[in-house]
């Protein structure tokens, strides 16, 4: 390679670095970054909501030179397959809940610990502190990955089931329960006598429908809009676990990025998650009332026997040795003593 044409590509990779002020502007219409962004929720869901708006946000700021794909839905596969899509730079933007994540970042399923949190306050003084900061921190650590400073929500999960309420702990006793992909999900749903089915969210719907399992668990944000009201008579309002999706990004693929349009990305993300939380908190406050509707049957077991349960099962003793003192200790910062 000549240095005439070694100096044009030093100076254009110079150009590209420099950031897009020195930018080759795209063609009118065709971006100079396309990044794909995948989930598991339905279109309808209030995350890809947001992420509409926050794409086009993005395009906006960016004078059409950034354009967000998003495919939502489990289109690009299952949960398990997306983040080796995700980590692999197949896809540049993941978001996943904590719990699942910890295949890859075991710190990450703390945040899902069994009646830890006993309502939001505690949750966004967790997530967004010291705790949010940790996880974050041990998810960049793994090198090719980094997470949004705001974690988006899913919600307080409830227990649906084709079969009966759930009144107390006893009622699970040989309940067939799918779960997430997660050793947090199975250990906990084993130490309540339950059977849990580890299944990807992109095979709930069919497994309750043909009554491979009895029961699934999720905020009622997801129950409506996933339909599983179709397949699912009963929801016991257990608030058994909170759960947030991290907006996870390939680290390669942000880095490529100009640093002026990984700011204006950042900060729509982010706003894009705030106001994500308020619609949930909306869905929280207005869904009982519409899935009654739908035909489903309601019931608030007090949450006593399931944490009795778990505790006696040696469910927090074992979680916080996994966990370690110092993750263990900023936990209890914002839910007080647990194990
Ligand atoms: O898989 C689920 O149940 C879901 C949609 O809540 C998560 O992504 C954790």
């Amino acid at each position: 390679m000549g240095l005439k044409r070694r100096t044009l590509l030093a100076a254009a990779g110079a150009c590209t670095l420099a950031g897009p002020a020195l930018a080759q502007k795209s063609a009118p219409g065709k971006a100079d970054f396309k990044l794909r962004f995948a989930n598991n929720l339905p279109p309808s869901h209030p995350l890809n909501q947001r992420a509409r708006e926050m794409a086009l946000a993005v395009r906006n700021d960016t004078q059409g030179r950034l354009e967000i794909e998003i495919f939502p839905n489990s289109e690009l596969g299952p949960d398990t397959e997306m983040i080796s899509q995700l980590r692999s730079g197949t896809i540049d933007f993941f978001t996943l809940s904590g719990l699942i994540l910890s295949s890859q970042v075991p710190a990450a399923a703390i945040t899902g610990l069994g009646f830890a949190f006993p309502n939001y306050d505690t949750v966004w003084s967790a997530v967004d502190g010291d705790l949010g900061a940790y996880i974050r921190a041990e998810i960049a650590a793994k090198g090719d990955l980094l997470a949004m400073d705001n974690i988006w929500d899913n919600g307080f999960r409830q227990i649906t089931s084709s079969a009966r309420p759930i009144q107390s702990a006893a009622d699970l006793r040989n309940m067939k329960l799918r779960v997430p992909v997660s050793p947090m999900w199975t250990s906990m749903f084993k130490a309540l006598d339950a059977v849990p089915a580890s299944l990807n969210f992109s095979e709930v719907y069919r497994a309750l429908e043909a009554r491979t399992v009895d029961g699934q668990e999720n905020p009622l944000a997801v129950i409506d809009s996933a339909k599983l009201y179709e397949v699912q008579k009963y929801c016991s309002l257990t608030y058994h676990m909170w759960d947030g999706f991290w907006f996870l990004a390939n680290r390669a693929s942000w880095m490529r990025l100009p640093e002026d349009m990984r700011s204006i990305l950042a900060r729509r993300i982010n706003a894009a998650a705030t106001a994500q939380r308020t619609d949930v908190a909306i869905l929280n406050a207005t869904l009982l009332k519409v899935l009654k509707e739908k035909g489903m049957v309601f019931n608030q077991p007090d949450p006593e026997s399931f944490r009795k349960r778990i505790r006696q099962a040696g469910f927090y003793t074992d979680w916080k040795a996994r966990f370690g003192d110092k993750a263990w200790a900023l936990l209890e910062r914002s839910t007080g003593g647990l194990a």
